[in-house]
């Protein structure tokens, strides 16, 4: 987007002028599904679909959003000293603001003024991308330059996760603020969520790209739902800790699962805790695969995510499942998967760049006719994390 232009939003909607323009990424997922909260390694990178913030100080303690997003929206106003939630389904989205908020203070980090800010993201919001990531990060960074904050980048990330578990109520690991806020100009980062130790890779595909493709529709029941994958993988460590001494699945290699797994008794969460695993393994091995060129290797695997997902985690639902599927049969692709947390939201497919227009085409009839409407497709870069423009 333009800077100008966003310039332009705000002095309509504030009458007076900003002081700074912010760009925070979404994110993507190459591998590494529901392993974060469990532990397990994650292989995502930040993208150029993201979240404009163009804000100005105020001489009061209020602060003022505007989403220039959201139809018929109207400016949310609190207090840089009010903790609470917000609790109005017309102001929920801006608990990912407050939240970033309240704990800085709460950290003891000096905020004694407020401030208007305008956000216009080109990420749609519900999309799978982590629009939420990337509002936390772009909060974080904003007030980190405003107030000068001695916070490093990773001790946001934790806060906008903290954000995300304790203010909005969804119990997700680390991987989309760190993916957001660690960001890194093509390259994805291989992250081990148990330790936060990570590496920059470059994201080498030669003649293939990344198309991002999403379904349109909203997953309103995800966070739920979501947090009952939480609570299932959480039982199957009680169950399979009668003889083992594991915090989290990501510690498992197949075979001592396979050993193990009769402990856990029940279908369902045998299926949960079987995904969080392989999924793990399955991201080291598609590293290797990356780190040795292998690209079509690479792409089996990440069709086997997508398999996974599907059957043993069950988060993908008709509209992923049309497009991951469709994709696997189209020339020039060597795999494709959901991405994100499921139900619905985005897949991604890595194509040959020549035969992506062909691709994009295909699929998107496919969709249409399977689904009823229209699914839209991104081609994204891979980016740095938060920064002013
Ligand atoms: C969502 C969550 F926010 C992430 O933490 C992660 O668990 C992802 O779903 C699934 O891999 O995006």
């Amino acid at each position: 987007m333009d800077k100008q232009e966003l310039l332009k939003e705000y002095q309509d909607v504030f009458k007076g002028e900003a002081k700074d323009v912010f760009f925070s990424p979404g994110r993507i997922n190459v591998i590494g599904e529901h392993t974060d909260y469990n532990g397990g390694h994650v292989f995502p990178c930040a993208i150029s679909l993201g979240t404009f913030g163009v804000y100005g100080p105020r001489d009061d303690d209020k602060v003022q959003l505007y989403s220039a997003n959201m139809e018929g929206s109207t400016v949310v106003e609190f207090s840089i000293n009010d903790e609470k939630p917000e609790t109005d389904a017309d102001k929920t989205w801006t608990n990912y603001f407050k939240g970033m908020l309240v704990y800085l203070k709460q950290a003891g980090y000096q905020i004694d003024h407020g401030f208007n800010l305008l956000v216009h993201g080109n990420l749609p919001y519900g999309a799978g991308l982590s629009s939420s990531a990337s509002i936390e990060l772009l909060m974080g960074n904003l007030l980190k330059d405003e107030f000068n904050l001695d916070i490093d980048e990773i001790s946001l990330v934790k806060l906008g996760q903290k954000t995300e578990n304790d203010f909005v109520g969804l119990n997700s690991g680390i991987m989309d603020q760190f993916a957001v806020g660690m960001g890194k100009k093509d390259n994805a980062i291989f992250l081990d969520c148990s330790t936060l130790e990570y590496q920059y890779l470059p994201l080498k595909l030669g003649d293939y790209e990344i198309v991002i493709m999403s379904t349109n529709k909203k997953h309103s029941l995800a966070g739920s739902k979501y947090n009952e994958r939480v609570e299932q993988c959480e039982e199957a460590v009680k169950r399979l800790n009668q003889k083992l001494n594991i915090k989290k699945l990501g510690e498992l290699d197949e075979n001592t699962f396979d050993e193990y797994s009769y402990l856990i008794n029940d279908d369902v969460l045998i299926r949960r805790a079987r995904h969080a695993v392989a999924e793990n393994q399955r991201t080291l091995r598609a590293i290797e695969a990356m780190k040795a060129g292998d690209l079509e290797k690479l792409g089996r695997l990440i069709n086997a995510s997508h398999v996974s997902l599907h059957f043993d985690y069950e988060v993908t639902g008709k509209e992923l499942d049309t497009l991951a599927e469709t994709a696997w049969e189209q020339p020039g692709c060597l795999g494709a998967r959901m991405v994100g947390g499921g139900f619905a939201g985005s897949a991604i497919a890595i194509v040959k760049k020549d035969q992506a227009d062909a691709f994009k085409e295909n699929v998107g009839k496919v969709y249409r006719e399977t689904i009823g409407y229209d699914a839209s497709f991104y081609d994204a870069e891979i980016v740095d994390g938060p920064h002013k423009i």
